[in-house]
């Protein structure tokens, strides 16, 4: 679906309600960190000097939609499922996870993507414990946590960013990343894992990012 298009989110609802009438666990991963619009951007940010340029308010529009506001209203399309699902299990709970960025932590900006970007993950993390904070004060069972990945291939990053990390600080970086690479898609599978089927998590804020914020404020 279309996390940022109502009627898509609806119909994403209606379709799993259809084929399971239930849900277990929902991830909001969809995100970007650039621009949409401007496939120049990355380039022009490189060029710049001024941390104003070349952002645009049609741009931070564009990220807080779908970082954001998209994730907030797709669990409440989804809550009625998300119940079914943690009262199919005795004692259950369903899980939400929120996919941050270790860039919610961070204070340094970097010219692969928009300053809009670590704002927009900074503020689903509060998303993540204001809603946990209501679900669990109102006894609803369902949870809710976030995952701050640092970098892990994926197609927001290249791979001569990823190779790059083991000999070479990045633009805004000022320490190598203690693990000296990237995470690997079995260290993303077994945190997602982890945050879902542990009942007892609840409302917390994980950083998977090989040490990357301990050394780079
Ligand atoms: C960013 O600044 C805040 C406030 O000083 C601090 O608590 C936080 O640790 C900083 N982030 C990192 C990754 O150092
Ligand atoms: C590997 C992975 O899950 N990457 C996603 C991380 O979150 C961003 C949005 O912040 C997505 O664009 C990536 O696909």
């Amino acid at each position: 679906m279309d996390v940022t298009d109502e009627e898509s989110v609806k119909a994403g609802a209606k379709h799993i309600e259809g084929i399971d009438g239930k849900l277990d666990i929902l991830v909001n991963n969809a995100g970007f960190a650039a621009s949409l619009r401007d496939p120049d951007f990355v380039a022009k940010k490189y060029a710049a000097e001024d941390i104003f340029e070349p952002e645009t308010v049609q741009n931070w529009v564009d990220i807080f939609a779908l970082n954001t506001i998209a994730p907030f209203f797709i669990i409440r399309t989804f809550q009625s499922l998300l119940l079914k699902g943690a009262h199919s299990r005795p004692q259950g709970t369903s899980s939400v996870i929120n996919i941050s960025s270790v860039a919610a932590k961070m204070n340094t900006t970097s010219p692969m993507i928009t300053v809009a970007y670590s704002v927009t993950k900074a503020a689903l993390d509060k998303l993540t414990l204001v809603l946990a904070t209501s679900f669990g004060g109102r006894g609803i069972p369902i949870r809710v946590n976030a995952l701050q990945p640092g970098p892990f291939a994926s197609e927001m990053v290249t791979p001569e960013f990823l190779e790059g990390l083991k000999t070479t600080l990045a633009p805004g970086q000022v320490a190598l990343i203690p693990a000296r690479r990237h995470g690997t898609d079995a260290e993303m599978g077994t945190t997602a894992l982890y945050l879902a089927i542990s009942d007892y998590t609840n409302g917390a804020v994980l950083s998977v990012d090989g040490g990357l914020s301990l050394v780079n404020p």
